[in-house]
């Protein structure tokens, strides 16, 4: 088996989801198969082990798939589940790992970040329980990727992956697989598809838009074969290298199409959309849009509803810049209630532990113990369960679930592609003032706290620290600040604005006007203007 000399690249530390850079980067010389040497080499015990391998169909995944096959048989590995044609959306990876009790798996993907020759790509190590690898292993990734001087490649023919069945390069088997089998069984285990099959038998119009990404084909089958949903339903199903040269992030702005029809008078009853890696989804109803902050906290109400879920929740948990929609929920019902750092690893030990059955994330993520991802046609299952049982509008759930437990009002401001130091000198600035700013009053309110997140996670006792500056305000208002962690351009602020209104005030106001305090103290607080030459964000969701 033929080892390579190679030299370190300094930039392989991994992000909030896997280490993400320019396809041109990932097709410089060594530049992945040194990334997955380093993964490799971080961990011990993989002789003979079982790998899953699959990627969201982005232009170089066929490549990456097949430099990965030869390098994990000239690691040791015994045996590679890798999904036909290479591909498998992120939450079917996750099962995989599960259901085949595997060492781990590798994801290829930069979700929904463009695609294409001068696209992103991305790639992703989870661990044996299904989900992504927690901080500790991602930066021993990125310390064997600064120390790394060769890696090890079979000296073999490209694997045929276009048919399902299996072969060996040397003498690891790789087991190619039907990507949507497992999964849509999965699907079937935990909802009630007889109830969301007469939905449809109905007349409930439904339409789910595909983004030429990954969840193509797992849509079709599930929604209109097994569930018989009118042919046409999903849209933009076929998934392309370059996801038709559009964005892949299910949001108001990139799955526009969906997003009017719904918002028309005689609009579909239910729209959804997800993203490239298929672990993400969007929620809208007719002439109603749901935020993923919002939809997370109305499936935590009514997941009993739902045959998987029906013993109720035990816990459930939300990234930190997420809406505390879901702890009104938690409050009511008597669940826990935990907050995470940015990102899918944190869940991981409250569900591996048990101490939650469902989590999510502002970003349009939303999941359970089922797998170890957030799970984009899950989410949109939940929806449709939950419409079949309470045979309402999606309108009409909205208005209920705000009467019963009040609304947040939420945006979140993204200026993107601004300059990094410029982005790194208004955290600093904003950093130094956090101190002074308790007590000050503000057209939004009185400040009542102003603090760094840091996470202490209760199983495994690590802590996080530098997870977004908060100001938090007596009425339960605040702004969260953070700067991205999986863009490959510059960098990205977020601004996350948020505020709550009881059951007795105004629950039908437009978020924009609930927020117009809040949204200008954002910018003078952290001077944006001043350190990015930015007023307005690129984009609010
Ligand atoms: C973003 C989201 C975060 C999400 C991550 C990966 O990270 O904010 O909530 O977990 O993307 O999602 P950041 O660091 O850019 O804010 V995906 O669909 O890329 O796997
Ligand atoms: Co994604």
């Amino acid at each position: 088996m033929p080892t390579v000399h190679t030299k370190p690249f300094d930039d392989q530390q991994p992000g909030t989801s896997g280490l993400r850079k320019r396809v041109i980067r990932f097709q410089e010389p060594h530049y992945l198969e040194n990334f997955v040497q380093a993964i490799f080499s971080s961990l011990p015990g993989r002789e003979g082990e079982t790998l899953v391998l699959g990627g969201d169909g982005r232009f170089h995944n066929d490549v990456a798939v097949q430099t990965i096959l030869k390098m994990a048989a000239a690691n040791g590995f015994g045996h590679v589940i890798v999904g036909q044609d290479g591909i498998l959306s992120t939450p079917a990876v996750s099962h995989l790992i599960r259901l085949r009790e595997t060492f781990g798996g590798i994801i290829l993907s930069a979700s929904h970040n463009p695609g294409g020759p001068e696209g992103d790509f991305g790639i992703k190590f989870n661990g044996t329980n299904g989900g992504p690898a927690p901080e500790a292993v991602a930066d021993a990734f990125f310390a064997a990727s600064r120390a790394i001087t060769s890696y090890e490649i079979a000296d073999a023919e490209d694997v045929d992956l276009s048919q399902t069945g299996t072969s060996k390069i040397g003498r690891m088997v790789v087991e190619v697989v039907d990507p949507v089998a497992d999964y849509a069984a999965l699907m079937e285990e935990l909802f009630d598809f007889g109830a969301i099959r007469a939905l449809f038998n109905g007349g409930f119009r439904f339409t789910f838009d595909a983004m030429h990404a990954v969840t193509g084909s797992y849509a079709k089958e599930i929604f209109e074969r097994r569930l018989g949903a009118p042919k046409g339903t999903v849209i933009n199903g076929t998934p392309k290298p370059d996801f038709g040269g559009g964005h892949p992030d299910p949001n108001p702005v990139h799955a526009h199409v969906i997003y009017k029809a719904a918002m028309k008078v005689d609009g579909p009853d239910l729209a959804a959309a997800s993203d490239g890696d298929g672990d993400r989804n969007l929620i809208v109803g007719r002439q109603c849009p749901v935020t993923p902050s919002d939809s997370l906290a109305v499936i935590a109400a009514n997941a009993h509803l739902v045959p998987g879920y029906e013993e109720g929740l035990i816990g459930v948990a939300r990234s930190m810049p997420t809406s505390a929609a879901l702890d009104r929920v938690a409050e009511a019902k008597g669940f826990a209630a935990y907050e995470t750092p940015t990102g899918w690893k944190y869940f991981g030990n409250l569900l591996d532990a048990g101490w939650i059955s469902l989590c999510g994330e502002e970003s349009a993520g939303t999941g359970s113990d089922h797998v170890r991802e957030k799970d984009g046609l899950w989410a949109v299952l939940m929806w449709l369960n939950i419409l079949a049982v309470r045979k309402e509008s999606v309108a009409a759930i909205m208005a209920h679930h705000f009467a019963t437990y009040g609304r947040n009002y939420y945006a979140r401001h993204d200026y993107e592609g601004i300059d990094a130091e410029g982005a790194t000198n208004l955290m600093e600035a904003l950093r130094k003032k956090l101190p002074t700013l308790a007590g000050q009053e503000t057209p939004a309110g009185t400040i009542q706290v102003a603090d760094e997140f840091a996470y202490f996670d209760p199983i495994d006792e690590t802590t996080s620290e530098g997870q977004g500056l908060r100001i938090l305000f007596g009425d339960s208002s605040r702004i969260v600040y953070r700067l991205s962690g999986t863009g490959t351009v510059g960098a990205t602020l977020r601004v996350y604005i948020e505020r709550y209104v009881g059951t007795d005030d105004d629950l039908e106001m437009n978020v924009s006007d609930a927020l117009t305090h809040l949204v200008d103290l954002s910018k003078t607080l952290a001077s944006i203007e001043r350190h990015t030459g930015r007023n307005t964000p690129d984009v609010i969701a």
